[in-house]
């Protein structure tokens, strides 16, 4: 490890000794290491080719978002160039990035005086790329949030898949297929480009926030899904896990509570700074968010269970039917008909 970790920081720095390598855990797609170096502690970050198919799109959406952010002393982690000035060395045919470690805390769910602060920073996020010039950024994962096109592929899966995990999942394969027409109200609007695109984050949930020692939110990191998008999606994606009372990879269904202050807490705290942009469209349809994700993220785990595990790593054999689960639970106790704050 210590050989391939020098390597990579040979392409950054003239000079440079390494003192400690740890694994950060948190994302479940890409490869981190926290590096402790004589010239500071860095995170360097193997970008996953097998779920990222055009990094050329993902490392230039990244440049220039994380640039604009800068301008505007937007706080942003930022990426380090190697000698040669880009924002990306390529080891061993894989791709690594290199950003300054921000000290900071990660938390996985949120009680309402942060989640009303966490709230207010999406805003202030989303506001900050309000004037970034949408068309100069790529697509780089077509249909991402696409939860109309997630369900269908879901639907052609069950088709496809063993019938020993279609029978163990057949419950939860049976709830996302009644109550799709729950969320499809918000899917159409969006496909229909009634919701406004913009450039959003597509990646909010909490542990891709960065909180201080007071527990104050400080940035959003893993820029790796920014995109054009609907704010709706990040707002339901950090609900997802700051309004859970557990995580998504929690075993005990009891433990796994929608946390309605906490909700209310943080969608306070997003329209406290929202109103200026905020269309009417997306106010009308921001009770649809938390919702439309869970629906969504629960098919596409679902999908994972029933292609055997290819796409979420898994610790053990169940697990992606288990983070089902807890999206499934959240959605059941989101009570659709409640006004938006009680
Ligand atoms: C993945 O990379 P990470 O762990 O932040 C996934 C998200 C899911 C999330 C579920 C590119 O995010 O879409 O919501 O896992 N990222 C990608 O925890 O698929
Ligand atoms: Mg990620």
């Amino acid at each position: 490890m210590e050989k391939l970790v020098s390597e990579i920081l040979k392409q950054f720095f003239v000079e440079i000794q390494i003192k400690e390598i740890k694994p950060l855990s948190g994302g479940l797609i890409n490869e981190t290491l926290l590096v402790k170096t004589d010239k500071g502690e860095f995170v360097l970050q193997k970008i996953n080719q097998k779920i990222f198919h055009n990094i050329h799109a993902l490392l230039e959406n990244k440049k220039k978002v994380v640039r604009h952010l800068k301008r505007k002393n937007f706080p942003t982690a930022n990426f380090l160039e190697t000698l040669g000035h880009e924002n990306f060395c390529i080891i061993n045919a894989n791709y690594w990035q290199i950003s300054e470690f921000i000290p900071s805390k990660n938390m996985h769910q949120l009680n309402e005086k942060i989640a009303f602060k966490t709230g207010k920073l999406l805003a202030e996020f989303h506001h900050a790329l309000l004037d970034f010039p949408i068309n100069e950024l790529h697509c780089s994962i077509p249909d991402f949030h696409n939860t109309e096109k997630r369900f269908s592929q879901f639907i052609e899966t069950c088709s496809k898949a063993s019938s020993e995990r279609i029978d163990i999942a057949a419950e939860e394969i049976e709830f996302l297929k009644e109550n799709y027409n729950k969320i499809e109200p918000l899917v159409s609007a969006i496909n229909r480009k009634e919701v406004p695109l913009r450039v959003v984050h597509n990646d909010t949930k909490v542990a891709n926030i960065l909180f201080d020692n007071n527990d104050n939110p400080i940035c959003f990191i893993d820029f790796d899904t920014l995109m054009p998008g609907s704010i709706l999606h990040d707002i339901g994606d950090a609900l997802r896990s700051g309004a859970n009372a557990s995580n998504e990879n929690e075993k005990d269904l009891n433990k796994v509570i929608f946390k309605k202050e906490v909700y209310a807490a943080f969608i306070k705290g997003y329209l406290s700074f929202a109103k200026s942009f905020i269309s009417e469209i997306e106010l009308k349809n921001i009770h649809l968010a938390l919702p439309l994700i869970l629906f969504e993220q629960a098919t596409r785990f679902l999908e994972d269970y029933l292609k055997n595990d290819t796409y979420y790593p898994v610790d053990y054999a169940d697990q992606n039917l288990v983070r089902t689960k807890t999206q499934l639970k959240l959605f059941k106790e989101f009570n659709f008909n409640a006004s938006l704050f009680n």
